[in-house]
This record gives structure tokens, C-alpha cells and sequence, in this order.
């Protein structure tokens, strides 16, 4: 059997953080898993190039693009090899050969005819070479973004025919209720497709970083759609268009995602896979969200939470054990440190290293390390059994991709495993001169934990390859089939004495906060110069007009204000700028303004400030606020404004 197991491929604006990790994570699990049963894999990632959000990266960095993906693109994968990830490929989607590809599906949707050539219309911001629907327009029609006047704008476009796979998409997912999993999801995706499907608009003239649609249209100003590019990654991977050496990989077994990109991968993708004439993917895994105090962890927000530093500090297995146990998939996590170590001295100590420490233990004084199966079912076949019953259920689990549940059932091993030993009593039986009822117990919880470990290695592959070196095996296909699908036990070996693998943690273990968090910034600018950090500012003091526009300033109208506890200087605001969700915004205003006084009124706040902690609290925004040795004003605007208008 041959199983393709792919992960989104991540965008290069940003490193790494810990949510990107997660979704690696199970793919890497899931291929892990596959090995072991023997079948054909080939595990993708990758990272995604192309389009304005990277130009534009690039350009406020001052790097060329190429030079800039590149960096970031090092980073991901460097990551990936320090987390020891068995992708059995990294694609990018500046490869040569991608590109390629990618021309290659864009002529046969032409062939097909289903791409054709009109005209998008919009409002358009000249100065940011952009589109905007109605709804993000500002007062009047602003740019949401540097709040220039936007002008309608016909930008001429490729479109794909999206409309025309309405019922075949449907009638897919009728068909495959396992397509999309959790199922939960399904049920969104096809509201939404019932909704309606518009055709979707596939290049763009406006900006050039991207992949040119193929020469044979002699049309050079259009680039593709950096989403037509990046889903096509999952089978130019593969060679499509190309030498097509891979292709016999397709359709993918897994394609993993996280929720905010469900649509782009149950709608689109497959409404493209079927203009090729290509199979779908067996299934779509949506997992949720990795939150840090319930909010969505970005990198635009500046909450994300470094996966190296967690690894650095806990050690990238128990990272890998953590975050498939706590959360159930396709719900939302919040990520703490207490709930890392909580999971880490229950489960992993107690549990799992507490029952190998017993059996490494029992053997020294009993049986000078030596291990016979030989008795084991004379005395225990019922622990076997409901061993055996256990383990032979797990891979329903992982089918559904119920990661949590998986670990959660093979727990049961070790339960198994610690009641016998609490039950027999080996050290009694000694006493007694039952010397092979208590050796049958000690090795009966030897071949639970190597079961176990078995089962654990695609989750936990280098504790589990030290438990099995101390079990006298090695974790293979072949021990895989042994141990598990045909029930045997394990000859006769000699245990080899490991130290503990699993520590208490009994404190956190790094600063509670990721760095950027713990810089506390002030709640209203300070006016004394020398206070400020004005590194990037040049020695003449002066900015140019594109730098002063890097400072995004909002009118926001206060929906919500109180005091802050313990604090004679802060108050605590809900403000609302315009956006899906009024921002929380800690201000430093307190002995100038009454928490009752700023409500309904409308203050200017710096909206993409980095967000910072103030006494514990996440504030996402900084309010204007003049102050002298006469005390301090906030800066208004002298008639009302829309919430969200910019100032500039
Ligand atoms: O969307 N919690 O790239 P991206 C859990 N390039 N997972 C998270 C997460 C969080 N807080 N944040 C990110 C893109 N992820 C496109 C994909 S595919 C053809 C193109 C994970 O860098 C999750 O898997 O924004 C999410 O789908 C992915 O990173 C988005 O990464």
C-alpha cells in the first residue's frame, strides 16, 4: 500500500511557531505510523513563496525577495531536521521545477476550458496595489491600510470556472463522508459550497512576484494566484508536469491543515484536482487552533510561542506527546507551560517511565536483569488479552485521525501494567519461594511496556527506540507485526539499566511569556526622546513618508473601561477599531481619566503595535496621549469619526 501524507506548505513572512510545529507533528506522526506498518510513504512539506504579502515582507526589510524566502525558507526546514521530521521532501514554491508544474495544470484547465479571460473589478489603492472589498473600506472609501483614497479599478484577470464544480463537489462529499475530517467540518464546508461558488479570479497584473502564467498565452503581466501555486504543491511534489516520476503517490492519503485554511483545500483544491482529471485526496484533516490566553497565536499578533525554546527546554518528544494528547483534533488549544509539565509528570512519569522503572528494577533484584516470556500466559493471559484487545483497537483512531484518543486508550497499557504489579505482588511471591509467579509478572510488564512502545513510536520515536534498547528490541516492521498484529511475546533477553527518561518538572521552565511579550511597552508615548528607542531613526532626525505610513493610527471608539486592580495608573479598555473584535488595550491614563468618563468617546491608538503584557494583561495598542509638567490629554479627533478610520 502506498500512503502520501502532506502538511500545508508555510509561508516564508514569518518563523516558525509552535502551531506550524503541531500540524508537522501529526503528519510526521502519521507517515512514522505507516512505516512501521510496512506500507510505501512519502511524508511532504514545504514552504510557500510567492504572492504580495511576501514581496511586500521582503521589501520593509529592505531584502530582495528571493533572498529573504530563502532565509526563512533555511529556517523552517533547519527546524524540521533539528525536530528530526521524516519528510521525505521540502518543497518550495520558487523551485524550478514547481513552477513548471504549476504553467503545466494552468494549460490544461485552459484546454479543458475552464479558465477564461476577464475583468475584476474593484476598489483599488494605487499605493498599495491592492483590491478591497466594500466591507474593509474606511470612512469614505479609504485604503484600509494607509487610508489613501481607493478608486474603482479594472484589473483584467483569468478566472476558473469554480461555478461549474457546485454539484460535482457536492456530490462528492455526499458520497465521502470521511473526506473531511473532523466531521464537524464537513457540514461547514457544505453550507458554504451551497451557498453558492463564484468563479474564482487566478492571476493578478498588479504585482509580479509570483509564477507567470505560461508563455504559450503571451500575456506576461499576469502571475498566478499565489493559491493556485501553493495548492499545486501536493502534486508538482510529485512531479506532475514534469517527469511525473511520483505520481503514483496520488491521490494523497492525508492532507493536513489547520481550520483557517479548510475552504482553500476542500472547495478549491479539489474543484481543481477535478479540472486535471486527477483523483481527490482521501481525506482533509482540519485541526484547530493553538491559542495563547485564548487568542489565536499569529504571527502578525506577536503572541506565538517559540517551538525551539519549549524544545530547548522540555525536550522535543514530550513538545510532540503534549500537544496530540491534550487537545482533542480540530478543537482549539490554549498553550501553557502547566499544562505541558502537568501532562509530563502524569502521564510520562508516573505512568509510563514509573512502570519501566519498576520492571528495570524488580529484574536487578530478582532475576539479575534476566527476562523469560515463558510463563507469562500461564499466569496472565487475561492482562494479555485486554492488552491485546487495547492495542489491536488504536488504529481506528488514527484513521479518524483522533490523535488524543490513540494515546489516550494506549494509556490503558500501563493501567494494565501497574494494577498487576499491584495485584501479584511480585516481591511477596519472592518471599514466598514463587519465584517463576513473580518473574511471569515482571515480564508480562515487560512485554506490556514493549507493546506499548511499539505503538508510542510514531508519536514519541527516540524514547520509544530507549525503551525498546532496554527491552532487548528494536522497533520495526518486523517487531511491529510481531508484537502487535500477531500477539507474540518477547524472547528471552537481559534488561539494560537506563537512568530515569522521564524527570519531574516540578517548576517552569522558561520565561512564562515569549519574549516579545515581556517587553512591556509604555501605555502612552513618553515625549522625552531620550526615553524612546530611536535606533532606526537617521541622524537628521527626519522619516520619509513611507516610514511615517509603517505607523498604522486608528480612531477607536471606547466600548468598555475599568480600573485595573493593584494599579494607580491603569486602566483596562475594550476598544473597538473597526475589526471583528474590539482590541483590549492597557493605558497608563488613570490618574488623568475616570474609568466611567472614556466610555463612548473615541481616542487614536497605534494599531500594529506589536502586542505587549502590562501587570499580566495583553494589551494590542497603544493610545495617543500629549502630556506635559501640566498633566496629560488624549488626542481625539475633533468630530466623530467611523471606528477603524485612519489617521494620517
Ligand atoms: O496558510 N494553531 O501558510 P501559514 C495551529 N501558505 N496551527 C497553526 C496556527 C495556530 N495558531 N498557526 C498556523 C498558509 N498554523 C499557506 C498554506 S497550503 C497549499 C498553503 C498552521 O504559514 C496550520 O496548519 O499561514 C495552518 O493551516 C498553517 O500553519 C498556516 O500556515
Amino acid at each position: 500500500m502506498k500512503n502520501y501524507i502532506t502538511t500545508p506548505i508555510y509561508y516564508v513572512n514569518g518563523e516558525a511557531h509552535i502551531g506550524h510545529a503541531y500540524t508537522t507533528f501529526i503528519a510526521d506522526t502519521l507517515a512514522r505510523y505507516s512505516r512501521l506498518q510496512g506500507n510505501e510513504t512519502y511524508f511532504l512539506t514545504g514552504t510557500d513563496e510567492h504572492g504580495q504579502k511576501i514581496e511586500e515582507a521582503a521589501k520593509k526589510l529592505g531584502k530582495p525577495t528571493q533572498e529573504f524566502a530563502d532565509e526563512i525558507s533555511a529556517s523552517f526546514k533547519n527546524l524540521w531536521n533539528e525536530f528530526d521530521i521524516s519528510n521525505d521532501q521540502f518543497i518550495r514554491t520558487t523551485d524550478v521545477k514547481h513552477k513548471i508544474g504549476v504553467q503545466a495544470a494552468f494549460e490544461k484547465m485552459m484546454a479543458k476550458g475552464d479558465i477564461y479571460k476577464d475583468f475584476y473589478e474593484g476598489n483599488y489603492c494605487v499605493s498599495c496595489e491592492t483590491f478591497f472589498p466594500e466591507s474593509q473600506l474606511m470612512d469614505g472609501g479609504c485604503c484600509p491600510d494607509c487610508g489613501r483614497a481607493t478608486t474603482i479599478v479594472k484589473e483584467e484577470s483569468y478566472f476558473f470556472l469554480l461555478s461549474k464544480y457546485e454539484k460535482p463537489l457536492m456530490d462528492y462529499y455526499e458520497a465521502h463522508t470521511d473526506f473531511i475530517l473532523p466531521k464537524s467540518r464537513r457540514n461547514e464546508v457544505m453550507s458554504f459550497v451551497k451557498g453558492g461558488l463564484h468563479d474564482l479570479s487566478v492571476t493578478r497584473t498588479s504585482f509580479s512576484w509570483g509564477v507567470p502564467v505560461p508563455t504559450s498565452l503571451n500575456d506576461d503581466k499576469h502571475v498566478m494566484y499565489v493559491w493556485l501555486d501553493a495548492l499545486l504543491n501536493y502534486v508538482t511534489a510529485l512531479g506532475y508536469g514534469n517527469d511525473e516520476a511520483k505520481m503514483g503517490f496520488w491521490p494523497a492519503t492525508t492532507q493536513l491543515v489547520g481550520k483557517d485554511i479548510l475552504r482553500f483545500h476542500a472547495i478549491y483544491w479539489p474543484a481543481f484536482l477535478m479540472s486535471l482529471d486527477l483523483p481527490l485526496p482521501k481525506r482533509i484533516g482540519a485541526h484547530g487552533w493553538w491559542t495563547r490566553d485564548g487568542e489565536k497565536m499569529s504571527k502578525s499578533k506577536g503572541n506565538v510561542v517559540d517551538p525551539r525554546e519549549v524544545a530547548q527546554h522540555y525536550g522535543v518528544e514530550n513538545l510532540r506527546y503534549f500537544m496530540m494528547r491534550e487537545v482533542p483534533f480540530g478543537q482549539d488549544g490554549d498553550f501553557s507551560q502547566r499544562a505541558l509539565i502537568d501532562r509530563m509528570n502524569s502521564d510520562l512519569s508516573n505512568d509510563l517511565g514509573n512502570l519501566l522503572n519498576r520492571v528495570i528494577g524488580m529484574s536487578e533484584k530478582y532475576s539479575d536483569f534476566a527476562i523469560d516470556s515463558v510463563d507469562v500466559l500461564k499466569y496472565h493471559t487475561k492482562e494479555i488479552d485486554d492488552a491485546h484487545a487495547i492495542l489491536g483497537g488504536l488504529e481506528t483512531y488514527l484513521n479518524d485521525l483522533q490523535l488524543h484518543r490513540y494515546l489516550e486508550e494506549l494509556w490503558k497499557v500501563f493501567t494494565i501494567g501497574n494494577k498487576a504489579i499491584e495485584e501479584h505482588a511480585p516481591w511477596v511471591k519472592i518471599k514466598e519461594g514463587r519465584t517463576d509467579e513473580a518473574l511471569a509478572t515482571v515480564a508480562l510488564v515487560a512485554n506490556l511496556l514493549a507493546k506499548a512502545a511499539v505503538m508510542l513510536h510514531a508519536i514519541m520515536p527516540k524514547t520509544t527506540a530507549t525503551i525498546a534498547d532496554a527491552l532487548g528490541f528494536e522497533i520495526t516492521t518486523k517487531s511491529y507485526q510481531a508484537l502487535i498484529l500477531n500477539k507474540e511475546l518477547l524472547q528471552a533477553f537481559t534488561i539494560k539499566k537506563i537512568p530515569p527518561l522521564f524527570p519531574r518538572v516540578e517548576e517552569p521552565l522558561m520565561p512564562e511569556a515569549p519574549k516579545a511579550m515581556l517587553d512591556e511597552v509604555p501605555a502612552v508615548p513618553t515625549t522625552k526622546t531620550e526615553d524612546k528607542k530611536v535606533s532606526t531613526v537617521p541622524e537628521d532626525g527626519l522619516i520619509t513618508i513611507d516610514q511615517f505610513f509603517q505607523t498604522s493610527i486608528k480612531v477607536g471608539t471606547v466600548l468598555e473601561a475599568e480600573e485595573v486592580p493593584k494599579s494607580s495608573k491603569l486602566l483596562k479598555l475594550k476598544v473597538d477599531l473597526g475589526e471583528e473584535s474590539p482590541r483590549q488595550i492597557v493605558a497608563g491614563i488613570r490618574e488623568y481619566y475616570s474609568a466611567q468618563s472614556l466610555v463612548g468617546t473615541q481616542v487614536c491608538v497605534v494599531a500594529n503595535l506589536k502586542p505587549a503584557k502590562l501587570m499580566g494583561m495583553l494589551s494590542e495598542g497603544m493610545i495617543l496621549a500629549a502630556k506635559d509638567e501640566d498633566g496629560l490629554c488624549l488626542i481625539r479627533p475633533e468630530t466623530s469619526r467611523k471606528s477603524g478610520c485612519s489617521v494620517g
